[in-house]
């Protein structure tokens, strides 16, 4: 029997003994989860303890630099945490027991005895090896880069936090997507639209003299999933953040993050040249704002070398952008494009556009507007999509953009931060919505054309690739505000690494990082996480249901809001409920959205029989009496459903209580607490939804669902001008 199976066998019994014995005497030291999933804790199992640290008593690493530093640094803190010993390191790699190496380095003694696969290891990949040289085992990380040896030495780290069997690493892992960003919503006055961690960690007051040690963390916890990239401002962009007086700011922030791989962005506000630069127009064809952006560009590549490149929000909800000038989204961002050329920076043009002055469907009008220009845009910019049509919401199908521009690089967008998801109040785990999107098939080159495969670029052979995701990092202590939302930034990390991850291994992964490898605590909570997204669509927007949410802030149900200056900014006009019935027709016979998809899928969105259930009234109107498929009328299934998401919050809070001898009590009481307000908040959306559509349905509540406490006014009359992360006025 192995080691590692009888260590698993001991640690059951161990368990088995504890829950039923000593539980009411373990104590776990308390964390306030700064450390996110690199606690590097103590290993208490000697046999695993020794086994691991004895390749930390004789590391050997070639070459010298500030990457290089990093990696020595992280495997000092490492051993530190887990062994509680310092690191021995050797010069001659024939006696090391690991070997951290690239190729430039790599000795031939070792390319005859493990030759390296360099071409699949790729420019940010690395392999790691466990192998056997002269009677002695040894672990071998290699890669092309001295990142992909950062990002393998996290790797390796990974698998001894996770108490995985090192003999049998035999790994060789590469990014499947180029840019993989965290976009930050981050304001220069340190507000972040939709943050709910607290205000932004960038302290522009003191860049550049003063870098917070948060910085170097953020990098590392970035690092560690494999993110390589950050765009520290806002998409609502403020010209400012372009004037010198910025730049060295961003400069120094680049400067930290540059030895972790982390390339830094910034968002460009296309009225810039007018606001800052003293011109008259910012027409994307004017000979002077092109030099003016050109200029500008070069300013800032002067200072980081090695900037990433501009995010840009154009033409929606009031922003400015190229329309205002009578041009259309490939003149602007061409011409950005143009101006980044030369450094080798890249222009990532958001898809997000809707505008007041068009009356079609809000969920057609980034196809309508960006299709047509498939194969016009320059190859240095890509189009970044969010991953629905409309915002965002707890479920949306996919947006119909994937796999609709072949000739044109798309990039998925994500949001972290749960905007519509309950903000950092709600335990829900986000991969598994990720998953979902990503997993979804277009059929744009036949059946299996998944997202995934627009994303990754395989589908129509793309030169650029990337993921953005909104952060929900903030001031807060544990970064997120839930401890449980650090998942889905890690979880969007190792997604943006590799879109085919599936939501469960990832669940497995962070579980065991951040809380304990006790199969008894992953067993149960596994489940737990994957159910949590669900839950949230069923207390909130089930079957299809979209943008319910409260005006502003978006904190709580507002179905009943229709008085708001655009049309389209009113939940009324998207659940379209009445004396008929309930839904959005996106039929042919309603708005047509489900032409934007191909013909396969568009065929099943467009009959109710053959919509998924799920997003039944995302593409339909039904009569309030339409029979489901379990035989209830959809009045009735409605109804359960809001309450299958309260029953499933009530059992989150159970099974979080048999949780309490796996975890550290500060964090056990943080997320009871939480999961209190998210059973509280969860029955108001069930109430107050339930009766506002009665009014339309006529129908009573059926049996198995209370009745709500108070009345439909009441539930209207409910104001909070002060819930967090609200876009501010500027
Ligand atoms: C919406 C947010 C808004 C953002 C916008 C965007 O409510 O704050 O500015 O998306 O993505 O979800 O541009």
């Amino acid at each position: 029997m192995s080691i590692f199976l009888r260590n698993l066998i001991v640690r059951y019994h161990a368990l088995l003994i504890l829950s039923f014995i000593l539980v009411p005497s373990i104590s776990l030291n308390a964390e306030n989860g700064y450390d996110l999933w690199l606690r590097y804790s103590y290993i208490n199992d000697s046999e695993i303890r020794e086994n691991y640290s004895q390749y930390f008593n004789k590391i050997n690493i070639s070459g010298e630099s500030e990457t290089l530093v990093v990696i020595k640094n992280e495997l000092l803190r490492a051993s530190k945490g887990m062994f509680n010993k310092k690191v021995l390191w050797e010069n001659d790699h024939l006696k090391a027991k690991l070997i951290i190496v690239n190729k430039e380095n790599y000795p031939k003694q070792l390319e005859k005895n493990v030759p390296q696969d360099w071409a699949s290891i790729g420019e940010e990949g690395f392999s790691i090896k466990y192998v056997k040289i002269n009677d002695n085992y040894k672990i071998i990380i290699a890669g092309n880069s001295e990142i992909g040896l950062l990002y393998g030495t996290f790797e390796l780290l990974k698998q001894m936090q996770m108490q995985n069997d090192l003999s049998r690493l035999n790994i060789i892992e590469s990014p499947k997507t180029d840019i993989r960003l965290l976009n930050h919503w981050d304001n220069l006055d340190r507000t972040v639209e939709r943050g709910y961690a607290g205000f932004s960690i960038w302290n522009w007051h003191k860049l550049p003299e003063y870098i917070d040690p948060r910085y170097e963390d953020y990098a590392r916890a970035n690092a560690s999933i494999g993110i390589n990239g950050t765009v520290l401002t806002n998409v609502n962009a403020n010209a400012l953040v372009l004037e010198p007086r910025y730049i060295e700011k961003v400069k120094a922030l680049a400067d930290v993050f540059r030895p972790y791989g982390i390339k830094v962005y910034l968002t460009a506000r296309f009225s810039a040249p007018i606001e800052i630069g003293g011109l008259e127009t910012a027409d994307p064809l004017d000979e002077n704002v092109k030099n003016w952006w050109a200029t500008k560009t070069a300013e800032i590549y002067k200072e980081i070398p090695d900037f990433g490149g501009f995010l840009v929000k154009a033409n929606s909800e009031g922003q400015p952008g190229p329309q205002n000038y009578g041009r259309n989204h490939a003149d602007g961002a061409n011409m950005l494009a143009d101006a980044v050329a030369p450094f080798g920076g890249v222009i990532m043009w958001r898809a997000f556009v809707y505008s007041e002055h068009d009356p079609t469907d809000r969920a057609k009008q980034a196809y309508s507007e960006f299709v047509p220009y498939d194969g016009q845009f320059r190859d240095n910019v890509i189009i970044q999509v969010k991953n629905g049509a409309i915002d965002f919401q707890p479920r949306e199908p996919f947006h119909p953009m994937f796999g609709a521009m072949p000739k044109t690089p798309l990039m998925m967008e994500f949001q972290i931060t749960q905007e519509y998801l309950g903000f950092s109040t709600h335990m829900v785990f986000l991969p598994k919505l990720y998953e979902e999107v990503l997993k979804a098939d277009t059929y744009r080159e036949g059946e299996g054309s998944t997202v995934a495969k627009v994303i990754d670029g395989s589908l129509h052979n793309k030169s650029i690739t990337g993921m953005a995701g909104v952060s929900n990092v903030g001031t807060d202590i544990n970064w997120t505000g839930h401890p449980f939302a650090q998942a889905n930034w890690y979880g969007y990390g190792r997604l943006a690494w590799n879109p085919y991850l599936s939501a469960e291994e990832i669940a497995e992964e962070w579980l065991k990082l951040t809380f304990s490898t006790n199969p008894n605590f992953l067993d149960t909570m596994i489940p737990m996480l994957m159910e949590s997204r669900e839950a949230v669509v069923n207390y909130m927007t089930p079957l299809g249901l979209h943008h319910l949410m409260a005006t502003g802030h978006h904190y709580g149900p507002g179905p009943w809001v229709n008085d708001l200056s655009r049309p389209e900014w009113n939940p009324t006009y998207y659940h379209k409920a009445d004396k008929e019935g309930i839904g959005f027709n996106r039929s042919e016979t309603g708005t047509n959205a489900v032409s934007q998809y191909e013909e396969t899928v568009a065929k099943n969105f467009n009959e109710p029989a053959t919509t998924p259930e799920k997003l039944l009234l995302w593409f339909h109107h039904l009569s309030w009496d339409y029979k489901m498929k379990d035989g209830n009328i959809l009045w009735d299934a409605l109804a359960l459903k809001y309450q299958e998401g309260v029953n499933q919050v009530k059992k989150m809070i159970s099974t979080w209580e048999q949780m309490k001898p796996y975890i550290d009590e500060e964090r056990f009481k943080e997320v009871k607490m939480l999961l209190s307000i998210q059973l509280k908040e969860a029955k108001w959306w069930r109430d107050a939804s339930l009766s506002y559509f009665q009014e339309f349905s006529g129908k009573p509540i059926p049996n198995g669902v209370p009745k709500p406490g108070k009345t439909l006014e009441e539930y209207k009359s409910m104001t909070y001008p002060y819930a967090p992360g609200i876009r501010p006025r500027w």
